[in-house]
């Protein structure tokens, strides 16, 4: 049985209990430590039931990713499932914390199931680029409604407690924490009703109406963004409804080896693994984060008021001051409307919107209120001039020890520190727009920034649920320098004959939440115009520099909130529509330079964005402003709409080979010497033949 798995027996029933921390994954051992465990207590005459257990702070979370790419080794996990659910006495899973994907199949695979309160359940291969391949497609449409099976397996969201209850994932809810001894005491239960196995795989299939396969699988196809293992999900699901139980868990395995082999699922479990490593910092590693309780905020516009949700709906208590009452009152008023919507979205009760008004948050016109805080986040405009009075003023104001961020995009950091006394305590806190909702946080370290201040930057988010990547300083650090250089390839593209249109479609098309030219109408396309105007008095003469969205600007044309930018949005649902005008402005300026339009197709389009997003990357890397490619792919998978499914730009980068990037890169560089210079750091990699994940540990 192993060190991971161990049996007892009490009175006739089996105790079968996993300790495999931190989640109890099913890694061989613990595969083959199950099997042992079980065939011990049914080879024993006295044992009358069986339950499954795990110690620590969850039951299975799922099968060992770390062993997907090295050579299957038995007992596999469909194999174990099934000999479970053979098993000629009642078995029982007993669940607490989370019952996982290849976790949530083993308790299917028992005969009854019994949960503490908290515990959640969820098959998210599919976030893995996989679907359950332990007859978890098969078993879950015959245990309840085939539609909820269908979007639990095809969105990977869990559910809590009550919900499974009420689908019929499991029998009971215990009344105590325990969940061994819940097990146990349903255990004897059942050997006293005289209850038999019950095994899903006997059960008829429920069935999906045509119609709501139709629903389910429009809806799976438009999340998807052409990603395959959701729609594989799906045609798991109908196998079960459709083929006798054994043929249903052939064709699960069948498609299940095609996702496990693809690059999809590669690209989506180096994400898994991106997004827990990205927050191991040397630095931070042997010092304590301070404590943060009482935040400042300094500012209530968009980002500000979003800011101080976020660490309201953590439980922080939040100061936010503005230059007058009014501004004030506006913030005050941005902030309830946004708990408001969390009510809506069923994140926060109607009563703890109200307590957190009450009790939790404060709006103020005078800095001296910040003196408490452990933590002042300035969300000014973006001004040096601006943020440079305001750090003098809460240098003047603040305790010693307090933290104080800035939320600049772009300005530089040092500068804005060099304003204070203490430019150890100071630090970038890069939160994205709405704050309360995007997963990034840039953690922008200056040259004086302290360890513990780094360490408290990544604890906060943390607290506030986000992934937190650590980013020198530079103009726009990892994502926003990026996102500059990509953009002038896009735009760079339309200037020689693509319309942005194309471009927004084959970059949707490549799996893009947006195009370029609809997220800057999104963003306000006078963001991108002041930030140009900064730049303009750097700009190198030999920039091709395009001026076509300096136009829209000049007419006005902020985006979608003017109802006009690159598209038109005149209804009331915000649809975007092309405008000819826009192709009108982008011909004259062609005229104007003596620029003959050509054709730039759709795998071209892709291929420029990517090089150049790729190469800038690269620079960023080998300039030390990203510790490491994966804190880039972390980057501009949370905040910029990349497609998870193609795992990050570095990710994507190693799997179509760095010489190949290199060489567009060459090619590029013909049309365009100054723009398209490849970065050292890719050529030194594609000379070596080594990938970026070399670079990653
Ligand atoms: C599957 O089951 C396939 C089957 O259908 C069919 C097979 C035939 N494996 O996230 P945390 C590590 S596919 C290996 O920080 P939390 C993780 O890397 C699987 N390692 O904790 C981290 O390591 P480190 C379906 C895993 O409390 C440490 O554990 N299941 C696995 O915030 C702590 O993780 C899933 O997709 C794993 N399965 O969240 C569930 N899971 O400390 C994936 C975690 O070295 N897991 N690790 O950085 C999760 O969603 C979260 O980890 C969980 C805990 C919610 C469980």
């Amino acid at each position: 049985m192993g060190n991971l798995v161990n049996l007892t027996l009490d009175d006739g029933i089996a105790v079968v209990r996993v300790d495999n921390p931190p989640v109890n994954a099913l890694s061989h051992a613990v595969r083959a430590g199950l099997r042992d465990g079980l065939r011990a207590a049914l080879n024993n005459p006295q044992t009358s039931a069986v339950v499954i257990f795990c110690a620590g702070r969850s039951f299975v979370s799922g099968a060992d990713i770390r062993e997907f790419g090295q050579r299957p080794q038995a007992p596999f996990l469909p194999d174990l499932i099934s000999e479970i659910e053979a098993a000629p006495v009642p078995v029982i899973a007993a669940m607490h914390g989370n019952a996982l994907g290849g976790g949530l199949e083993v308790a299917l695979g028992a005969h009854y199931r019994v949960a503490v309160k908290g515990t959640r359940f969820g098959l998210p291969e599919v976030s893995l680029g996989l679907l359950p391949g332990a007859g978890g497609t098969q078993r879950l449409p015959r245990l309840i409604p085939a539609a909820d099976a269908a979007r639990l397996i095809t969105g990977g969201k869990p559910v809590d407690t009550h919900a499974a209850l009420s689908l019929g994932l499991i029998d009971r809810i215990g009344s105590s924490n325990d969940a061994c001894a819940e097990g146990v005491a349903f255990a004897r239960e059942l050997i006293a009703a005289g209850k038999e196995p019950r095994r899903a795989g006997s059960l008829p299939c429920n069935r999906l109406e045509p119609a709501e396969l139709e629903a389910i699988t429009a809806e799976t196809a438009k999340a998807a963004r052409g990603a395959t293992a959701p729609l594989a999900c799906l045609e798991a699901v109908k196998a079960a409804m459709t083929l006798p139980f054994g043929e249903g868990l052939k064709k699960e395995r069948a498609l299940f080896q095609d996702l496990v082999a693809s690059d999809e699922s590669k690209a989506l479990i180096h994400a898994f693994f991106a997004e827990r490593q990205v927050g191991k910092l040397p630095e931070a590693e042997s010092v304590e984060p301070r404590a943060i309780r009482r935040v400042g905020v300094v500012g209530g516009g968009t980002m500000g008021a979003g800011i101080a949700v976020s660490a309201l709906l953590s439980g922080l208590d939040v100061t936010l001051a503005e230059r007058d009452e009014a501004a004030a009152a506006k913030a005050a008023a941005s902030v309830g409307q946004m708990l408001c919507n969390a009510v809506d979205r069923g994140k926060l009760a109607g009563t703890q919107r109200e307590a957190i008004l009450a009790a939790s948050f404060r709006t103020t016109t005078c800095f001296e209120d910040f003196a408490p805080a452990d933590l002042v986040i300035e969300a000014v405009f973006e001004s040096m001039d601006v943020k440079k009075d305001v750090f003098t003023r809460l240098d003047q104001v603040c305790r010693p020890g307090a933290i104080l961020a800035s939320n600049t995009s772009y300005l530089d950091l040092n500068a804005i520190a060099a304003m204070t006394s203490r430019p150890q305590d100071v630090i970038g806190l890069h939160f994205f727009s709405p704050a309360h909702v995007m997963r990034l946080l840039e953690v922008v370290v200056g040259a004086e920034t302290a360890p513990d201040a780094v360490a408290s930057g990544f604890a906060l988010a943390k607290r506030l649920k986000k992934v937190a990547v650590r980013a020198g300083v530079c103009d726009g650090f990892i994502g926003n320098r990026i996102l500059s250089h990509y953009s002038k390839a896009v735009y760079g593209m339309v200037l020689a004959g693509a319309s942005p249109y194309a471009v927004d479609r084959a970059l949707t098309g490549f799996g893009l939440a947006m195009g370029p030219f609809a997220v800057g109408d999104l963003a306000g396309l006078d963001i991108g115009w002041a930030n140009r105007k900064r730049l303009a008095r750097y700009r190198d003469p030999r920039e091709l520099y395009p001026e076509f969205a300096d136009r829209l600007c000049e007419l006005g044309r902020f985006g979608r909130k003017s109802g006009r930018g690159f598209y038109i949005y005149e209804d009331g649902a915000g649809r975007a529509r092309p405008d000819p005008e826009v192709e009108e402005i982008i011909a004259a300026e062609r005229a104007a330079k003596g620029i003959t339009p050509r054709s730039i197709g759709e795998k071209d389009i892709i291929s420029r964005y990517m090089a150049a997003m790729v190469n800038e990357a690269a620079r960023v890397v080998g300039d030390g402003i990203a510790l490491r490619p994966l804190d880039v792919d972390v980057t501009l998978l949370n905040g910029y709409g990349f497609p998870r499914w193609r795992g990050g730009p570095m990710h994507f980068a190693d799997t179509i080979g760095l010489d190949r990037i290199l060489q567009d890169i060459c090619r590029f560089h013909e049309e365009d010497p100054f723009f398209w210079q490849p970065a050292p750091l890719l050529e030194r990699l594609a000379a070596e033949g080594r990938t970026f994940a070399s670079l990653n540990t």
